[in-house]
């Protein structure tokens, strides 16, 4: 009688004891979000907006550029992020960098991904860069409607100047201590992916300096979760990712082309035009919210979420 009341006694304790485990442990198993794209848009329409009443860009130098990072910051400081407005010069004007830390996870290893913010003069940069601005800014936004805790800290990061050769980004790189630099757990760039004739194409680790094959393997595994070849493409010092790679920090992205053209073989796996640049409103005025594939904006969109989700142990 004693040892059959004792068991399910002690059953009873263990259940109890590992009731805190499995709380917190469905934290970290939460589903890699399928964000709508719709929302993605709304943030591009935005963007749209500050540019066509500010002079019809978001360039650096202009009020279309700080009333971009005006807008961001609001968005982030009102679901609970640690915002940071961190200033440059540059050509006789002042810059400005977008850091939004979520708080929580380990800051000694820190997982950053970042979008150049500002346009070039022509236009409003709808697809450069407002595309990879507008789905960080979700996949933020995400995180924090989750209440995710992930295991690692969790950084988001909008750039100045990029078109002026990659200002912001290095300035922010080159503001780092030896010790910051060596907390980042990588960086992961974005830098048009709603491209009208788009392609899936993701950042080669090899022959790019600090390259990861992780990296590029976690967000080659994102699109072929959603049935999506893709390809490597070398980047090079084309984007923001370059100064993060220049201090070893592991680096990856996605890209969905600018102004090279969509192979006939590109143009069978991906669909879309052959003989076509991907974007061909690249650094122009047509660069609007009609220059956006809304399937490429939210293919890109999720699979970044899943990256970032995945890298902080998020999700498993
Ligand atoms: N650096 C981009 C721009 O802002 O013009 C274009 C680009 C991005 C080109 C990534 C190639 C690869
Ligand atoms: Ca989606
Ligand atoms: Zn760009």
């Amino acid at each position: 009688m004693r040892l059959r009341h004792a068991l399910p006694a002690m059953v009873f304790t263990l259940s109890l004891a590992a009731a805190p485990a499995t709380a917190s442990q469905s934290q970290h198993t939460l589903a890699t979000p399928d964000i709508p794209v719709a929302n993605v848009q709304a943030h591009l329409s935005q963007l749209q907006t500050i540019a066509r009443n500010n002079g019809g860009n978001r360039a650096h130098g202009r009020p279309g550029y700080k009333a971009s990072v005006d807008w961001l910051r609001a968005e982030l400081d009102g679901a609970g992020y640690r915002t940071q407005v961190q200033q440059f010069s540059r050509n006789g004007a002042t810059g400005y960098n977008l850091i939004a830390d979520w708080p929580g996870g380990d800051e000694s290893n820190v997982v950053m991904a970042g979008a150049h913010l500002d346009s070039v003069t022509a236009g409003p940069g709808i697809n450069d860069n407002g595309s990879g601005s507008a789905a960080l800014l979700e996949v933020a936004l995400t995180v924090a409607r989750d209440g995710v805790a992930p295991d690692k800290h969790l950084r988001f990061g909008w750039w100045g100047a990029e078109e002026l050769g990659l200002v912001g980004s290095t300035h922010y790189v080159d503001s780092l201590s030896f010790t910051e630099r060596s907390r980042l757990d990588a960086y992961l760039n974005f830098d048009m992916i709603g491209s009208p004739n788009p392609g899936y194409f993701v950042y080669s680790s090899s022959g790019q300096p600090s390259g990861s094959q992780e990296l590029e393997d976690l967000l080659k595994g994102g699109f072929a979760a959603r049935n999506v070849p893709t390809e490597p493409i070398s980047i090079g010092g084309r984007s923001d990712h370059a100064a993060f790679a220049r201090a070893g920090v592991p680096v990856g992205g996605t890209f969905s082309g600018a102004e090279g053209w969509k192979s006939s073989s590109q143009a069978s796996k991906w669909g879309g035009s052959a003989g076509v640049p991907f974007d061909r409103c690249y650094h122009r005025s047509c660069d609007t919210t009609s220059n956006i594939n809304a399937t490429s904006l939210d293919r890109h969109t999720d699979v970044i979420a899943h990256a970032i989700y995945t890298r902080t142990g998020a999700a498993t």
